[in-house]
């Protein structure tokens, strides 16, 4: 039942009587990429909102009303994600939006929450600006500004990294970003590049690339790609002999790498607030919920999604909800940034920034990134 409906057979049932709490619902949009080459991403994303759901719900729900969360695939593409927005924002009328699953599809879709004064929350957007569409903008996956030199400091210190060659998809918001990103870490490092080059969306041959960076013989490659084109990089690379460490931005950081790339998928660096190998009581709680729920191990896009609805559950316990959409969305808008959070991805808190204007938009996440290399299939922390 939705909350318009239900306030109001409550308001019968009750009879004139002057006050009633009646539990009602709280209707979150989710939109997520379920299918296409970003599926990987967005199933991960789905399960840790939905094991969120059902354990902010089993222990009360928010001050007594339930979650219900509305899912919707909008496939990794741009143009199905600013469909999925208007349907949840304007037809299913859903108080906030989460997602959509890439920083591509967000660009287009978060304009369209921000118009209808709608918070939208992006857990695992990570590329530049995505917040600065507006006030209404939030996230808590962490950006590869403030991740990728942290991973390339590492990797400099540890595998002894003096020259890169340098790699990325050329027709993608967040593999782009982290191409800028990688190349102004790289330049307040001092570390050289021999050669940058670059690939598109739905390539599967990386060999003409790969063989140009083998001849100028970095000692790693830094690759900013989405899992389905950087998996098959990783296999081509060390088929063609480079087995050097590749530093990887957020789109590395998926098991599915595993999957794609099997025996070759060693030696890649990636940053992240979460780790597997992280035992604070947190993470181990949510490591084991999640294991129990789905028979797999969780990975940080279901991190990131299970502590961003307990963000919002927080927000939304200081909220007095009066059943006015405009005036709910506004308010549970005005109620997230001062949210503070300790949960699976640690300690957590939103920072404003600045639209193009230099006018304060939207919030990012504050969070330390954590260090990890690939060995034997699994993401270890490197000290
Ligand atoms: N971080 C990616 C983006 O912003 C999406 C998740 S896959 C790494 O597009």
């Amino acid at each position: 039942m939705n909350r318009a409906l239900s306030r109001s057979v409550v308001a019968i049932a009750a009879l004139g009587a002057a006050s009633f709490a009646q539990a009602a619902d709280i209707k979150i949009g989710v939109a997520a990429a379920l299918t296409g080459g970003a599926g990987q991403y967005g199933n991960a994303i789905r399960n840790g909102f939905q094991l969120a759901v059902e354990e902010i719900n089993a222990a009360g729900g928010v001050n007594g009303d339930k979650i219900v969360l509305q899912i919707e695939d909008e496939q990794g593409k741009k143009e199905e994600a600013i469909n999925v927005f208007k349907k949840l924002i304007f037809q299913d009328r859903v108080l906030m939006v989460f997602g959509p699953t890439l920083s591509n599809s967000a660009q287009a879709a978060h304009p369209i929450a921000q118009a209808a004064k709608t918070p939208a929350f992006g857990t695992s957007n990570t590329a530049d600006g995505i917040t600065s569409i507006g006030n209404f903008v939030f996230r808590n996956s962490v950006t590869e500004a403030d991740v990728l030199p942290a991973t390339i400091k590492k990797a400099v210190e540890v595998a002894g990294v003096k020259k890169v060659a340098v790699l990325y998809g050329n027709d993608d918001v967040f593999t782009k970003s982290g191409y800028d990103n990688f190349k102004k870490a790289l330049e307040d490092l001092k570390i050289p590049v021999t050669t940058t080059e670059t690939f598109a969306k739905g390539d599967v041959d990386f060999k003409a690339q790969l063989t140009k960076i083998k001849a100028t013989n970095p000692d790693a490659i830094v690759l900013s790609a989405l899992v389905a084109e950087g998996g098959p990089v990783m296999v081509a690379a060390r088929q063609l002999g480079i087995e050097v460490p590749i530093i990887g931005g957020n789109g590395m950081n998926s098991p599915r790498v595993f999957e794609l790339a099997k025996d070759r998928s060693d030696n890649l660096w990636v940053g992240s607030p979460w780790s597997s190998n992280n035992d604070t009581p947190a993470n181990t709680k949510f490591i084991a919920a999640y294991k129990a729920k789905y028979n797999a191990a969780p990975d940080q896009f279901a991190a990131q999604a299970y502590d961003a609805l307990y963000i919002v559950s927080t927000a939304l316990k200081g909220v007095k909800l009066t059943n006015k959409l405009e005036a709910d969305r506004l308010a549970l808008r005005d109620a997230l940034p001062a949210v503070k959070y300790t949960g699976a991805t640690g300690a957590f808190q939103f920072a404003q920034v600045k639209d193009k204007a230099g006018k304060p938009a939207g919030y990012d996440a504050v969070q330390t990134p954590i260090v990890m290399v690939t060995r034997g299939n699994a993401y270890v922390i490197q000290k």
